[in-house]
């Protein structure tokens, strides 16, 4: 079967590299725009794709995505609704995601930044320790990756609470939220809040001054969702009164970060450059064969999501 590349900002072609050949061997790639007829295209790989991309492709049945979130694909004008949109599932993303969460919770538990600056100044001196147990953890989101994240962060003693759209079953060291009087409730016991929500209508701009208001005091955000999730000035605004302590940020309204940008300079921000983690291309190469099976035998691929939803 036949497979367009679709991408404004991304080589997805170099990307792939020889690895997808190796595991989707029947699948054969070819480039957006190429010469020749588009009616024979049932398949796409998107990332970012121009707004006109699928008005080209008349027969097009599913388009797959290269990473967890579908939100650039879901948002072009020219995806017909009838078309599938498929997402990766990757229980190995999800543990690199989960350890880069860590990474950020025990960094503000353990005062990390406080003992880089004391190291730069050459002063030994120990800060008060603060227990786990100590520093309760929300979760906005309690999805493929969500899960995971809750899971090791309750198995490293940390207080756990999710946020979803709707009711789910916890096991007992995690407590969950749903819905708006939920996400109150949740805020009011966080110190430290991890974003992992999809970016839909109603979840764009949920990280904002009225959310932060309802946390801890002193609380600490770890942003790995989209950046279209924050107001920018709120945070900044929130940091600025100390209603937060630190923000840890790896998504961006515009990536690259502007060089321009506050946040690459503020001392209570760590940026990284959408990077928590990784998608294996052997995971893409999996979702694409599933996916061109689903077509061929006339199935829902797996891991599509719900249009409607959009997530
Ligand atoms: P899933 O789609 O598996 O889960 C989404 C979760 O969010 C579900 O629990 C869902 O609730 C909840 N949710 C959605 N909308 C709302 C809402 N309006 N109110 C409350 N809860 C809501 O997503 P994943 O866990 O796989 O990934 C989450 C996101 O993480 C991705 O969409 C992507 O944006 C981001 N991501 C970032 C990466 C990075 O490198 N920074 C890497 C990978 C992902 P319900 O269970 O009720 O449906
Ligand atoms: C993403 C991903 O959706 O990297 O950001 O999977």
């Amino acid at each position: 079967m036949r497979c367009a590349l679709v991408s404004s900002s991304l080589d997805i072609r170099g990307y792939l590299g020889t690895e997808f050949a190796r595991i989707a061997d029947r699948i054969e790639i070819v480039d957006h725009r190429r010469n020749g007829s588009d009616a024979d295209i049932s398949l796409a790989i998107a990332w970012h794709p121009p707004a006109d991309a699928f008005e080209r492709y008349p027969n097009l049945k599913a388009v797959c995505s290269i990473g967890a979130g579908v939100d650039n694909i879901v948002a072009c004008p020219s995806l017909r609704p009838d078309i599938d949109v498929v997402r990766i599932v990757d229980p190995l993303q999800a543990q690199t995601m989960s350890g880069f969460v860590i990474w950020h919770v025990i960094s503000h538990q353990r005062r990390f930044a406080t003992y880089l600056a004391q190291q730069r100044d050459g002063i030994w001196k120990r800060l008060p320790q603060r227990a786990a147990q100590d520093v309760p953890v929300g979760i906005l989101g309690y999805g493929e990756i969500g899960q995971r994240v809750a899971a090791d962060l309750a198995q490293l003693g940390f207080p756990v609470m999710v946020w979803s759209r709707t009711a789910k079953p916890t096991p007992a060291t995690v407590r969950g939220f749903h819905g708006p009087a939920g996400l109150a409730a949740m805020l009011g016991e966080s110190e430290v809040l991890v974003n992992l929500l999809p970016l839909t209508q109603e979840t764009q701009g949920i990280l904002n001054a009225e959310l932060f208001a309802r946390m801890r005091r002193g609380g600490y955000l770890i942003q790995v969702g989209r950046g279209e999730h924050l107001v920018d000035a709120d945070l900044l605004a929130a940091l600025e009164s100390g209603r937060l302590d630190g923000a840890a940020l790896d998504v961006f309204a515009a990536e690259p970060l502007a060089p321009a940008h506050p946040f690459w300079h503020h001392p209570k921000i760590v940026v990284t450059p959408h990077d928590a983690c990784e998608v294996r291309v052997e995971a893409v190469a999996t979702t694409v064969v599933a996916t061109a099976d689903a077509i061929q035998t006339g199935r829902r691929p797996p891991n599509a999501i719900d249009r409607q939803r959009g997530y």
